[in-house]
């Protein structure tokens, strides 16, 4: 038996006891769907200055640029869909009775492969907001006729109903994820650099409430030494393995 398979099993194992399960995902999830992440490798970050595109400043400045941006993004991610890794975490809301799904990403695709409860901590893309009245409206439009579009109510600039840096999370959804996170027994932590916060620290209180910290991530991060699983492989394979493995039952193969 491989260590892999060694640390599958071991894993499998404690998840067959229907512990509190906690998720935590990041751009790196939606990676083998095409989507391109922030940082590292074909990061987004390489090509656009962060402080540039993803700040409110940013955006005041230049809502154009910044619109632009968005449009080119929500065409990419429509055109794309959700993978393996998307819908065994789908499958997994189903099976366990305590499991909260935390996402920072925007793009919507737990939804869309089936979860149901989904915590988006940094809001979502296909969301526009009314920056003078607050209204949020869905919207799938894409490309946008006008850029930048504005509120056919009273005229003032949309933006995406997304969080920028120096802005607060959602107050609701960042509890219920802190909660979440302080009270699960297995925390899993996928495709995250775990450098944003406040998200990067439920990992941490997890750990410090004696949770079992899962990492799946290609690339090492500040969480890799500290997790009690740390998976350096992808996502789309490594969460049907544990499915997999899961579903085989105890004696089974
Ligand atoms: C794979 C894979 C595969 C590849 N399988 N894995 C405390 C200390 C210091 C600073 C702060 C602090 N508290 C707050 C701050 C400021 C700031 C912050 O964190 N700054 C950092 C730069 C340090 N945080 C904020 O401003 C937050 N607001 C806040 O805290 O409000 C209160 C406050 C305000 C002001 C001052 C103090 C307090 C808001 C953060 C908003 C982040 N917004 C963005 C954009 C969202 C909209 C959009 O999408 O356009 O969110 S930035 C971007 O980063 C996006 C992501 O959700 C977020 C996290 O990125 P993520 O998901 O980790 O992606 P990557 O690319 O970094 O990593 C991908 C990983 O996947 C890699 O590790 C790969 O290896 C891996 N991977 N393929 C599995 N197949």
């Amino acid at each position: 038996m491989s260590e892999l398979e060694r640390q599958i099993d071991e894993l499998a194992e404690i998840l067959r006891t229907g512990p509190r399960i906690a998720v935590l995902t990041g751009a790196g999830i939606s990676a083998e769907s095409g989507i391109p992440t922030f940082r590292g490798k074909d990061g987004l970050w390489r090509e656009f200055r962060a402080e540039e595109l993803a700040t409110p400043q940013a955006f005041f400045g230049n809502p154009g640029l910044v619109w632009q941006w968005y449009d080119w993004r929500r065409g990419i991610i429509g055109a794309k869909e959700p993978h393996a890794g998307h819908y065994v975490l789908a499958r997994w809301e189903r099976h366990f009775p305590d499991f909260v799904l935390i996402t920072q990403n925007v793009d919507g695709f737990h939804r869309r492969a089936g979860s149901r409860n989904v915590l988006e901590l940094h809001g979502n893309i296909w969301e526009i907001r009314c920056t003078r009245e607050g209204t949020i409206a869905e919207n799938t439009e894409c490309p946008f006729r006008e850029i930048p579009p504005h509120c056919p109510s009273c005229g003032a600039l949309l933006r995406p109903n997304v969080v920028w840096f120096g802005e607060s999370l959602p107050s609701e959804t960042l509890e219920e994820a802190t909660a979440a996170s302080a009270t699960c027994e297995v925390m899993f932590v996928i495709g995250t650099s775990a450098y944003v916060q406040p998200a990067a620290s439920l990992p941490v209180i997890a750990a410090e409430r004696g949770a079992k910290v899962v990492e799946i991530n290609p690339e090492p991060t500040p969480l890799s030494s500290t997790a009690d699983f740390s998976f350096q492989a992808k996502a789309g394979e490594i969460l049907p393995l544990i499915d997999e493995r899961l579903l085989a039952g105890r004696t089974g193969t």
